[in-house]
């Protein structure tokens, strides 16, 4: 293992172009559940039946409460030495590019500024209705939050399952797959389209791939290095 961090770090630190894809797990040790596995949100929830919009138009409060509880836990938590060291070596790298599945805003609290937030942010609210869109913090979100503008119900502005990401957003995420030399993978499942694929688009146009997870991911079997453990102990000794 120790030979495998050494090879990795000598790879990250010699590549001109680094690619991160982050997932649930990066956050695990800021105290944010993860979705699948143990302690995972769907063993508690059925997410797949409230990270719907069909769930929202049945039931917006419930779905609100979930979002609103999340909010709490999300408010409450710290960056972790995995966000920090990734924050580092955006310092470091000279094409450095940041995607993230999450919605917590994590990356960015801990001082990363080239990110894609493939799934939206949890910080932020939409119109159902019209093109309103706004960043709001409050923890509560008071139930039913209302657009300013056209009095219709407000949602998270996030991706729920069923739903297309944000055109632009994933040009924007390919683009940066395809043009990695090196590809850095943490803390993900790989099981959630369109963003996993980005993992096999970057294996596809050449780029070394590195994993950092203490479960396989079903990305493992294409991986070059596999680090098995919590990014929180890994990605500092990366750096
Ligand atoms: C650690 C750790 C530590 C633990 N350190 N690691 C093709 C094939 C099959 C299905 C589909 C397909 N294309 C689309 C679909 C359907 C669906 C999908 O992918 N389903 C699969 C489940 C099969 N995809 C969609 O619906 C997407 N939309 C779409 O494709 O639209 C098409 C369309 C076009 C035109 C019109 C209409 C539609 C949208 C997907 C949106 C996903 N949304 C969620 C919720 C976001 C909001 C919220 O958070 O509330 O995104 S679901 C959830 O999963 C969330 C996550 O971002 C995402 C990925 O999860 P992630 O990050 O991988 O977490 P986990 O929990 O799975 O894994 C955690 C990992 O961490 C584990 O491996 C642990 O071991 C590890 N770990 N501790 C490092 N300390
Ligand atoms: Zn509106």
């Amino acid at each position: 293992m120790h030979e495998e961090i050494k090879k990795a770090c000598k790879i990250i630190s010699d590549t001109k172009k680094l690619t991160v894809l982050t997932g649930a797990g990066i956050s695990a040790e800021s105290g944010i559940p993860t979705f699948r596995g143990p302690g995972g949100l769907w063993q508690k929830y059925n997410v797949a039946e409230l990270a719907t919009p069909e769930a929202f138009k049945k039931d917006p409060k419930l779905v609100w409460e979930f979002y609103n509880w999340r909010r709490e836990l999300i408010s409450k938590a710290k960056c972790n030495p995995a966000h920090k060291a990734l924050a580092k070596l955006e310092e470091k790298i000279p094409k450095f590019c940041l995607i993230t599945q999450n919605i917590d805003g994590l990356h960015r609290k801990a001082g990363n500024r080239n990110i894609i937030e493939l799934h939206g942010n949890i910080w932020w609210v939409r119109c159902t209705r019209c093109s309103f869109l706004k960043e709001d913090r409050r923890v509560p979100l008071p139930f039913p939050p209302l657009c300013p503008n056209c009095q219709n119900l407000l949602r998270p502005h996030v991706v729920w399952f069923g739903e297309p990401l944000d055109l632009d957003i994933l040009n924007l995420a390919i683009r940066e797959a395809e043009t990695a030399e090196t590809f850095l993978i943490i803390g993900t499942s790989a099981t959630v389209q369109p963003a996993a694929s980005l993992i096999w688009l970057a294996k596809e146009k050449g780029a070394f791939l590195i994993e950092i997870n203490p479960e396989p991911s079903e990305a493992t079997p294409i991986v070059d290095i596999y680090l098995k453990g919590k990014a929180g102990e890994i990605l500092p000794k990366l750096i």
